[in-house]
């Protein structure tokens, strides 16, 4: 078997084998191309980043990432009314954000085709709840797509726009970690033509007041029909197996778990799982003696086909909680006495738990260290500073959602019950995201809160990338950042004040003043991320074993790059630095008592190359 080619997203392989391995992101990407887009946006967030970084660089699509993912949806909806047919990408709590407008979108419809894709997370990897996004499909009425892999991804993908364009609809594509990550064979095509139309103007489909809008509620209606009509004979719907004691319905990635535990199942994979092909689905109820459905998270089918008086059992042996995976499904089957039981498979082996850390080096750390001291109760945002929850920083309350941590000190001090002075701490990505309008409320209400913007330059949690205030664009491109000092005055904070995070004196001083201002009061934490874009490493630090005391102050920075050693001082073990890995930010130093941790010598000048 000849093996794949390796091909950059958009361009056609060349060889015998025209197939190429794709993770299911960068598939979307090639569907998109392939589609003709020219315009595609989003925000990062895991496991949908990879989308656009996967096109960053194509100089016929224009690849931008927004402030945040409603402003991404509202530019993907202008460009597609302007003709031109537009990708957003999101992870899944990304459309709670860009919800408002996606709900509407559904009313105008839309010019050129408009894709927007949720990228779920079963399971919680990378985010903080696991919500299920196609009851977004069914509350807006839009149709909504489900690959289960990447060659799927890739095709979806390309025929969302088809089916955009010919039911005037946005659409919905919906991948899961899995799917997004997980790589498979893609037979890519050439680069679509983009369309050419531009934008025509028509105000009683795209001014929503309430009398346009409620002609366009019927319309939203009668398109829902035709769709599911169209389901019931779309090429999305596929039939494998056969027998007729049980079946299964089935859609995205648990598709594959099912194959994987029962190879010769009758199946009813649904590629299209809003609306549903409701015809074919009685028609195979009706050819088993027993149906399931099989589907991750919420019983979303189930319900559905319990509505439609087709008897059917799925979440009483399936867990509604979690991925699933063969071994679940397995159960399940077990459990529902269509498997006999087997020997359960052993989970491979996993190297010694590592909690997450904070980098080496992370100027978060700093400011984590000094509100500690300080006692402030800590309403925290999401971005790398939330690892500052953990031990041993253990210095933030509360973590929500992106944006809520101002609007949260806000509440939290107008209680009376926080006990301590209330600081909200949020990344520059993150204020600029959804915290500005929190510190106009602050503002507003002249709250007595401090809230600590730590700027380091990047979306470091996603993998680093550009936002407005860093001052470049998606391709690196240089534009003008937003100025987060200029902005915070502008809102009507009167107390700002930046400071070097690396300085933990200095931090703790501006933290402590800051506080102790009446009104609302910001402190701009200013070193960029050791990590990206570019690696930050200066000459590292060493520990001398001889003036080390064992005090282990250095230890509760939770710098991975200080470790144990086996030596004991007063029966407490002695520390010692990786210098491979530290940065030399000096942390480590300014809190060494007896001044135990240096540089490392600087290397003698031998005169020779080597
Ligand atoms: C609504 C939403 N969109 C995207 C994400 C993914 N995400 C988590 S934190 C984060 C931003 C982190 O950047 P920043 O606030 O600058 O902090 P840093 O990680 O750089 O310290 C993103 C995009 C999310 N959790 N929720």
């Amino acid at each position: 078997m000849s093996s794949p080619a390796a091909v950059s997203i958009g361009t056609t392989p060349t060889g015998a084998d025209r197939r190429v391995l794709l993770s299911g992101n960068e598939a979307v990407a090639q569907g998109a191309v392939e589609a003709g887009i020219t315009m595609a946006v989003g925000y990062p967030g895991t496991p949908s980043t990879e989308i656009l970084e996967s096109i960053g660089d194509r100089r016929d699509i224009d690849v931008r990432w927004s402030p945040n993912e409603k402003v991404a949806l509202d530019v993907a909806l202008g460009a597609s009314l302007g003709g031109a047919r537009a990708l957003a990408t999101m992870k899944h709590v990304g459309l709670n954000v860009a919800a408002d407008t996606f709900m509407t979108s559904a009313y105008t419809g839309v010019g050129a085709g408009l894709v927007i894709i949720t990228a779920d997370d079963p399971g919680m990897h990378s985010s903080q709840n696991e919500q299920d996004n196609r009851a977004y499909a069914r509350m807006a009425g839009v149709p909504l797509l489900e690959p289960s892999n990447s060659a799927e991804a890739r095709e979806f993908t390309r025929a969302a726009f088809e089916l955009s364009e010919e039911f005037d609809t946005p659409v919905l594509v919906r991948t899961t970690t899995r799917v997004s990550h997980n790589r498979g064979l893609v037979e890519p095509g050439p680069r679509g033509e983009p369309p050419v139309a531009g934008f025509r103007a028509d105000p009683s489909k795209y001014v929503m007041i309430p009398g346009y809008a409620r002609a366009r509620r019927p319309v939203l209606l009668e398109r829902l029909r035709r769709l599911a009509e169209y389901a019931d004979s779309s090429p999305f719907t596929q039939e494998f197996g056969s027998g007729t004691d049980f079946g299964v319905v089935t859609s995205g990635i648990s598709h594959h778990y099912v194959r994987e535990a029962l190879p010769d199942a009758r199946i009813l994979k649904l590629g299209m799982s809003y609306p549903l092909p409701m015809e074919r689905i009685r028609r195979f109820a009706d050819s088993v003696d027993r149906l399931f459905v099989v589907e991750e998270l919420d019983p979303h089918l189930e319900n559905d086909l319990l509505a439609a008086g087709i008897a059917v059992e799925g979440k009483a042996f399936f867990p509604q909680e979690g991925e699933l995976d063969p071994d679940r499904v397995r159960r399940g089957f077990v459990a529902a006495g269509v498997l006999e039981p087997g020997p359960e498979s052993e989970p491979p082996p996993v190297p010694m738990a590592r909690p997450p850390l904070m980098c080496p080096g992370c100027p978060h750390t700093p400011p984590f260290l000094a509100l500690k001291r300080l006692g402030a109760v800590v309403t925290g945002d999401i971005g790398c500073y939330t690892l500052a929850s953990l031990e041993p920083l253990a210095a933030m309350d509360t973590c929500v959602a992106m944006g809520s941590s101002i609007g949260m000190a806000v509440g939290m001090a107008a209680s009376g019950g926080a006990g301590a002075p209330v600081v909200a701490t949020i990344g520059d990505s993150t204020f600029l995201h959804g915290g500005v309008q929190g510190l106009a409320e602050a503002v507003y209400s002249q709250a007595d809160i401090t809230v600590l913007i730590l700027d380091n330059g990047t979306t470091a949690m996603t993998g680093g990338q550009e936002h407005p205030g860093t001052g470049f664009t998606l391709d690196r491109t240089e534009t003008t950042p937003v100025d987060l000092v200029a902005l915070c005055r502008a809102l009507g904070v009167k107390d700002v004040n930046v400071v070097d995070p690396y300085d933990l004196a200095a931090t703790y001083n501006a933290l402590e003043a800051a506080m102790a201002t009446g009104g609302p009061s910001v402190v701009i934490t200013n070193r960029p991320c050791v990590e990206s874009p570019t690696k930050v490493r200066d000459r590292a630090y060493e520990v001398i074993a001889d003036a080390c005391t064992a005090c282990q102050a250095c230890m509760t920075i939770g710098c991975p790059s200080i470790v144990w050693t086996d030596e004991f001082a007063e029966g407490r073990r002695k520390v010692r630095i990786d210098t491979l890995t530290c940065t030399g930010c000096t942390l480590c130093a300014q809190i060494c008592t007896p001044l135990a941790i240096v540089p490392v010598p600087e290397p003698v000048e031998t005169g020779h190359d080597h």
